[in-house]
């Protein structure tokens, strides 16, 4: 039964309260809030961020990357810690003016190069490197699914996700209108992987790579927990896709970086060497 109490004013205005997960870091006005610089290491490659799904996409890369034997994509990588509005110090937003992880600034040119949005970073990293991004027939495929998934993540992750796991109440509306529109996306990919092993076609490329932390966690339940309730079994392409992946050397080494919970083995908070990522 729809709940018709709420009449929308003329004006909304900010009251500075918030209900649920996420609530005390969300505002309506960008910028900094506090002072503070961003830490600098000794390689060209400075990541800020935190081992979320937009975070391991670029920690991956970097990981896969190093081990083709790329020396340049050496990097440091600092947690920002967006429960703690790190994502807000002055440092970081000239990093990233829209105040989310991750942020790269690429030392090695001059000036330095930011580069924001995970998408972006992906992109700018295989193409500086030559590696995961084909040059010939796959390229149309493996662009068209990287960018289907950094405009298909927010109806996952904002709207499934959000109303599913962490809002303060279940509510029917938008749990079914954001159900409908994850399992239609599922359906996409699982038509997709039925006729091709990775998203691009017949190579491992950053589209897989942006779109595992996503789709191949809730398939794998490592998000939201919603397995049985998105019947995740029948998507038996992606959940084969999603295995593949996260059996690779390199994606098991990208998801422990700038992690701060879950098993103390599993956390690495900052990166500087490879031997930080040994176990
Ligand atoms: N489209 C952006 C989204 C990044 C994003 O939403 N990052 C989240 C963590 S996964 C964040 O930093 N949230 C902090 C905040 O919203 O204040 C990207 O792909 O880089």
């Amino acid at each position: 039964m729809a709940d018709n109490s709420y009449v929308p004013p003329k004006v909304w205005q900010w009251d500075g309260e918030g209900e649920g997960k996420f609530a005390n870091i969300n505002r309506p006005v960008s910028g900094p809030t506090h002072d503070k610089d961003m830490p600098v290491g000794k390689h060209p490659l400075q990541l800020y961020s935190l081992a979320t799904p937009n975070g391991i996409k670029v920690t991956v890369l970097l990981e896969e990357l190093l081990a083709l034997g790329i020396e340049g994509a050496e990097y440091d990588a600092y947690t920002i810690n967006i429960m703690e509005g790190e994502q807000f110090s002055s440092g970081f937003v000239a990093a990233n003016p829209n105040s989310k992880i991750p942020a790269l600034v690429d030392h090695s040119t001059n000036p330095p190069t930011r580069v924001f949005e995970s998408g972006a970073i992906l992109l700018y990293l295989a193409d500086k490197f030559g590696a995961f991004l084909p040059t010939g027939a796959n390229r149309g495929e493996c662009l068209s699914w990287l960018f289907w998934q950094m405009g298909s993540a927010p109806y996952l992750g904002g709207g499934f996700g959000h109303f599913y796991a962490y809002a303060p109440e279940k509510w029917e509306y938008p749990i079914n209108r954001f159900t409908m529109e994850v399992k239609r996306q599922l359906d996409v990919l699982d038509k997709r992987l039925a006729q091709v092993p990775w998203l691009a076609g017949d190579e491992y490329t950053i589209a897989d790579m942006a779109t595992w932390p996503w789709y191949g966690a809730l398939i794998t339940g490592e998000i939201y927990g919603a397995q049985e309730f998105l019947d995740v079994k029948s998507y038996t392409h992606v959940l084969r896709w999603a295995q593949d992946v996260e059996a690779r050397p390199a994606v098991q080494r990208g998801q422990r970086v700038n992690r701060i919970w879950g098993p103390e083995e599993e956390r690495v908070p900052e990166r500087h060497d490879a031997s930080d990522l040994d176990l």
